[in-house]
């Protein structure tokens, strides 16, 4: 389009302190279009508003959609060199459908068939599976391969070669979580191939970054596997965190404190080097809400993702509510207030990318109205 026909975009505002329209100030806007430049006066009430308005929604994609979907392209789509990944992402409805469940996190369905590989890869994004159901895939983490059972966490730091292969006689699915999508809007992703020879085909019960990094209390004196910013730990097992949690309820049982409030116990996977989050730019948490229990309403700078592990939940975010079931994923986008609440109990593994604001002192939590 030329400059001629391109109608002033920018909208002379009725505000106080804006001047009449005349003939000038259509030039003027003109000119400015014409030298793409934007005046912040038109423009401040939707750059800056007094509080996050994303365009991210809240939104909610059930299991029982998305594992057959997945199983249908087990049957129609390989996986192998150049798609890498048989993954199915979600695509958040306010983000013109971007792969991005949030601004910033990728989260997908990886469903690899029985004896399958996925080619061995690295990238600067920094990953996580979790495992909702299944068993029978071994990721394969810098040669060290780590098995993947229902509940367990895994990690893939940035920049590590991994590959994925199902040693069984039946599929699995597990959910993929990656800050794709901050790579991507910031232009900061590095990829590279791997080896195409098969990676390691060895099935070790634990992996040798939990032999050496998963003990409580305990870290090795040597630096062996540390990395700046990432955990060295590559499974978090479910053995641990439902004893985590099952403490926090039975000390609040017995009048100690522990849980997060009234029947919410609550656990955040950490870099065992720094106490602080296993990645970067992803925080993990585990919660657990008793039968008849519910969370405060509350809300947060940055995006997060739920999946429900076990139970039935009845989730608000905003003004979406919905019931959600084993397996079940929702998005709940920036400072959107979240209650969750439980007749049956439930359990709810949730990512966020709440370290990056963290980092940049932009982080805000308010609870029931109340700052803290
Ligand atoms: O398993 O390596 O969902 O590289 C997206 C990108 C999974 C993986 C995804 C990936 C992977
Ligand atoms: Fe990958």
């Amino acid at each position: 389009m030329t400059s001629t026909e391109s109608p002033v975009r920018i909208a002379v505002s009725d505000a106080p302190g804006q001047p009449e329209r005349t003939a000038d100030l259509d030039a003027l806007y003109r000119r400015f279009e014409d030298e793409l430049l934007v005046p912040l006066w038109t423009e401040i009430g939707d750059l800056m508003p007094a509080h996050p308005t994303p365009a991210a929604r809240a939104h909610l994609w059930r299991w029982d959609t998305l594992l057959p979907l997945a199983g249908r392209a087990g049957e129609l789509v390989p996986v192998g060199r150049g798609g890498e990944r048989r993954a199915i992402a979600l695509a958040n409805p306010g983000l013109g459908g971007a792969p991005y469940a949030t601004p910033t996190l990728w989260a997908a369905i990886q469903y690899l068939c029985p004896r399958e590989d996925a080619p061995v890869h690295r990238h600067t994004q920094h990953a996580f599976r979790f495992v909702v159901a299944g068993e029978g895939v071994w990721t394969v983490v810098d040669g060290d391969p780590v098995a993947m059972r229902r509940g367990d966490f895994l990690l893939t730091p940035g920049w590590r070669f991994h590959g994925h292969h199902n040693v069984s006689d039946a599929p699995m699915a597990w959910l993929d979580g990656l800050d794709i999508p901050f790579a991507h809007q910031t232009g900061s992703g590095f990829f590279e191939l791997g080896p195409d020879t098969v990676t390691e085909r060895a099935t070790p019960a634990r992996s040798r970054a939990e032999r050496l990094w998963a003990h409580p209390g305990l870290r090795p004196v040597s630096s062996a596997g540390e990395r700046t910013g990432s955990s060295p730990i590559a499974a978090y097992r479910w053995e641990h965190t439902d004893q985590a949690l099952t403490d926090q309820l039975a000390l609040e049982d017995e009048g100690h404190p522990g849980v997060v409030e009234p029947g919410h116990a609550a656990v955040r996977f950490t870099n065992p080097t720094t106490g602080g989050d296993v990645l970067p730019t992803i925080r993990a948490e585990f919660h657990r809400l008793r039968p008849g229990a519910a969370t405060a309403t509350r809300r947060e700078v940055g995006s997060s993702v739920f999946q429900v592990f076990t139970g039935e939940a009845s989730v608000r975010v905003g003004d979406a509510a919905w019931t959600a079931t084993r397996g079940d994923l929702f998005a709940v986008p920036s400072w959107q207030p979240l209650t969750i609440s439980t007749r049956s109990g439930a359990d709810l593994f949730r990512f966020s990318d709440t370290p990056i604001f963290e980092r940049l002192g932009q982080d805000r939590v308010q609870t029931e109205g109340a700052a803290r």
